[in-house]
């Protein structure tokens, strides 16, 4: 091995114990020791024996440090292989020496630009380049270089060469552990980088590659923002209004929903969000009938109506009151009938892939000019791995790409059962689990989401279903509401009129005071002619309790992943309701 000596380079920032490591690596393990300015200084200064970088390349460091190690000398010394005859030649032809070990930690680029103070010319000089470049290359051959990126491993290593069966070497185990780490190691350092200069150079003028949100899940928890993790630009522009975090939640996922809603049935489609989950979500096709569009609270806009106007209109009326403040998303460009939809509706904000200039005109002018428009790119593709931190943590996983295919999931259903399961499966796609949907007629009509037990979704997502039918009684769009009563004070009252809630002061409301109540065998009645219902579990079920409580809401055709040890009690429920049952193959939790 060369001179018959190891040769280790130092270059590094953060010098704690690194006197004690270097001593130790001369004194006992036999090693050289080359380093760049600082670190050979401080070094000599405790009496170890180090050469410069300059006297190994014979060029001296330049430019103020901004170029210290990047030398041929230093990077064949670390990446010539081992066992490689023409690699050694090109080594013993110019006379270069082997490098063992690259202990290098950078410039502190994340806490020099934590500073209030510092501008992006300043920053600049803290972005390390020689440095990434020895950890990169040392990780690249750790099948014979150690590499060593933090002084927290300096121990380790030290152990690992005193072992006394070792021979002074580092175990190929520990090499791969500490090439993984310098390659994570640049990996957070470039992100670091990119996301400094983006909000530096970008972040006032909002959209290139950086977004600031008004705040993070609350509102003091600021800063915030959303960017790419490759800094590239977003597909997202924000045209109107300053989105948040959650809404940004919203936008994300519910975008996801309708693109995949439209992508399967070919149509276009509307989802409207609330924390994260679809209130409701629907296809929209013309025509529309009276009673649909009175229970949507669009008859007077009728004639005008398009299918994506439709598919909003039908979204929001899954379940009205829980769609109040919604984030709305679009399949398609907004039209004005759509924007007219939505202008008289309380919501946060939308997310459509473009909008037509009168549509957008309109929309703009919700909330005092607030209302948060995003647009887009459609043809956005996202990477199949994705991660995210959690307490410091980061997490990763392929993405849930699970094709929801309506021809081969529910093959064996009619055409109308096929196209509200996949309406019903899709929403569950993209709902905070455990979440059952039920769905009817190109729409949503109940969602049960984020409840731990499969019955309390089901029961929730039936009961809302229950709610939605009733809303169409003809007693609740016989209804005459006073002038100047409210759209969404009317949507609660009709909640409270059919769930037998109504309050003191109601009848106040009703140009008619003497108005009855809906009573309890007209709702039954009702009730009984709700059918062809479909539902989707996102999950198996564990017990038949779920199917029973969704025949009583009129559901017929249900799917959900098999596997349960109750599948057999399960089929059977289904057979004495006259459901029929797909089970499927994928889980669909979603947090
Ligand atoms: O400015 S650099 O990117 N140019 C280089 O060639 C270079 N080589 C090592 N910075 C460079 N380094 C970094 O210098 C190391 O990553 C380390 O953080 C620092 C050590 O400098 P000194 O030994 O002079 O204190």
């Amino acid at each position: 091995r060369g001179q018959g000596r190891r040769l280790a380079l130092l270059s590094v920032t953060d010098k704690s114990g690194l006197v004690d490591f270097a001593r130790q690596l001369v004194q006992r393990h036999g090693y050289d020791l080359v380093s760049s300015g600082g670190t050979a200084s401080v070094l000599s200064q405790a009496g170890i024996p180090v050469q410069e970088v300059s006297d190994l390349t014979g060029f001296p460091e330049m430019l103020g440090g901004r170029v210290k190690t990047l030398h041929p000398a230093i990077h064949a010394g670390i990446l010539s292989r081992s066992d490689n005859p023409s690699d050694a030649a090109d080594m013993s032809a110019r006379g270069l020496r082997q490098i063992d070990m690259v202990v290098c930690n950078l410039y502190a680029f994340q806490s020099v630009v934590a500073s209030d103070t510092v501008d992006p010319s300043q920053a600049i000089e803290s972005v390390d380049i020689g440095g990434v470049a020895l950890l990169r290359a040392a990780a690249k051959n750790h099948c014979r270089v150690v590499v060593v990126c933090q002084p927290g491993d300096y121990d380790a290593i030290l152990t690992e060469l005193a072992a006394p069966d070792g021979g002074h070497e580092v175990t190929a185990a520990t090499r791969k552990r500490l090439a993984v780490q310098a390659f994570c190691h640049t990996s957070d350092y470039d992100a670091a980088i990119a996301g400094y200069f983006g909000r530096a150079y970008f972040g006032q003028y909002q959209d290139i590659n950086f977004i600031p949100l008004r705040y993070g899940m609350n509102p003091h928890q600021v800063p915030a923002s959303i960017s790419h993790p490759l800094g590239l630009s977003l597909p997202i522009v924000t045209k109107c209004g300053s989105p948040g975090y959650v809404n940004l939640l919203d936008a994300l996922n519910a975008w996801q929903l309708v693109r995949e809603l439209r992508e399967a049935l070919g149509a276009p489609a509307a989802a409207s969000f609330k924390h994260v989950s679809p209130a409701g979500a629907a296809i929209g096709t013309l025509p529309i009938d009276p009673e649909t569009a009175a229970a949507c609270m669009v008859a007077d806009l009728a004639a005008e109506l398009t299918p994506l106007a439709v598919a909003y209109a039908r979204a929001r009326s899954a379940d009205r009151m829980s769609s109040f403040g919604d984030f709305i998303a679009l399949s398609d460009p907004c039209d004005l009938a759509t924007a007219r939809v939505i202008s008289r509706e309380v919501s946060d904000g939308i997310i459509a892939p473009g909008y037509e200039p009168d549509a957008f005109e309109l929309l703009q002018k919700k909330k005092g000019g607030k209302y948060c428009i995003l647009a887009m790119d459609p043809d956005f593709q996202p990477p199949l791995e994705e991660s995210r931190t959690l307490f410091g943590l980061r997490l990763r996983q392929r993405r849930n790409d699970a094709r929801i295919d309506p021809a081969e999931m529910f093959a064996k259903f009619s055409a109308d059962a096929r196209r509200d399961l996949t309406v019903a499966t899709i929403a569950v796609k993209y709902t905070q689990s455990n979440s059952v949907c039920l769905a009817k007629d190109g729409q949503v009509v109940g969602i049960g989401a984020g409840q731990q037990s499969r019955v309390h979704c089901t029961r929730l997502a039936a009961s809302k279903a229950d709610n939605w039918w009733l809303r169409r009684h003809p007693r609740a769009a016989e209804l005459r509401f006073k002038r100047g009563v409210k759209r969404p004070e009317i949507a609660n009252y009709i909640d409270r009129f059919v769930a037998d809630e109504l309050l003191s002061g109601d009848a106040e409301l009703l140009e008619d005071a003497a108005t009855r109540p809906l009573g309890p065998e007209e709702r039954r009645v009702w009730l009984e002619k709700l059918t062809g219902v479909c539902l989707s579990s996102d999950a198996f079920f564990p017990f038949r309790d779920s199917i029973d409580r969704a025949a009583k809401s009129g559901v017929k055709f249900v799917s959900a992943p098999g596997g349960s040890a109750n599948d057999a009690e399960v089929l059977e429920a289904c057979g004495q309701h006259g459901i029929e049952i797909a089970f499927s193959n994928t889980r669909l939790f979603h947090h």
